[in-house]
């Protein structure tokens, strides 16, 4: 069986009703970027930035994985850690889908940041008014993302693997954001075969061995039973 990474982006969670980010409704429609996913944006108005994370966080509970989530679970069932899911996604429906080795290269919602000692604590609930840290008992909590400006986690793992893969996929991103746009030119230079699954040409599609256009709960489901029956 071939060594996989994935890469996945807003468009994989899109049909759980996790709203994305470019698309007519995004995210970013509500706010300017600048203001709430940012370190300038958090240190000029923290109340925005928590009340933004802390309204995604409590939709967590209304959203379930769909079929693609599903499908990555059961992929990483039959290839072990032959597959790395790398995902830009804060929400935690992968892990819920049943999948076990997901790199989130910019954070996750379920997790807090001490601004003093660094320490991460799993988080539930609103953070708004959260009590100071209680590994060091002072700082003041973050969101456990990565903002724009910020290092992404995990990008020696996921250079390695990158590296060292032979089929690299990318499910509902529009490849509009670095360095994880970078992800599929890398991955080909090193000799990797290319799939695109996207609703819509992604920015960086001409890197692509071959695109697929449409919706991930059924592209996804359909690439799977294909990879593991062939
Ligand atoms: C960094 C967390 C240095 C918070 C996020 C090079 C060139 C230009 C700019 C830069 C550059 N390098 C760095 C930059 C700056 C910046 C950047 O890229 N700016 C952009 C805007 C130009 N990057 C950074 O600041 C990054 N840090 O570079 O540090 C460094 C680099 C390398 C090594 C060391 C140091 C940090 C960026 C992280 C910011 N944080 N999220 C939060 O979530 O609130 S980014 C956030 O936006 C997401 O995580 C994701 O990454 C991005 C959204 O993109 P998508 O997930 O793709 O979602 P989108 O809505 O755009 O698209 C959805 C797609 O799905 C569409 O294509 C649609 O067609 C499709 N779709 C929809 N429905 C479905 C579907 N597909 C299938 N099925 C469906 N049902």
């Amino acid at each position: 069986m071939p060594k996989v990474v994935v890469l996945t982006g807003a468009g994989i969670s899109a049909e759980s009703g996790v709203p994305t980010f470019r698309d007519a409704d995004g995210l970013w429609e509500g706010h300017r970027v600048e203001d709430v996913a940012t370190p300038e944006g958090f240190h000029t108005d923290p109340q925005l930035v928590h009340q933004f994370y802390d309204a995604r966080r409590g939709a967590l509970a209304t959203v379930e994985p769909n079929p693609a989530h599903l499908a990555l679970a059961e992929l990483e069932q039959r290839l072990g850690d032959d597959l790395t899911v790398v995902t830009q996604n804060i929400d935690d429906l992968h892990e819920r889908a049943g999948s076990s080795r997901v790199l989130h290269m910019h954070g996750e919602l379920r997790s807090a940041l001490c601004l003093r000692c660094g320490h991460r604590i799993r988080w539930e609930g609103p953070m708004l008014d959260a009590p100071p840290c209680e590994w060091c008992g002072e700082g003041r909590l973050r969101p456990d993302v990565v903002w724009f400006g910020e290092v992404p986690y995990y990008m020696d793992d996921i250079i390695d693997a990158l590296a060292g893969c032979d089929l690299f996929v990318s499910i509902g991103t529009s490849g509009a954001v670095y360095p994880a746009a970078g992800f599929v030119a890398r991955a080909r230079a090193h000799g990797a075969r290319t799939l695109e699954l996207n609703l819509a040409p992604s920015e960086g599609t001409g890197f692509f061995h071959e695109s697929r256009h449409g919706l991930a709960g059924l592209l996804v489901p359909s690439w799977v039973a294909e990879l593991v029956h062939r």
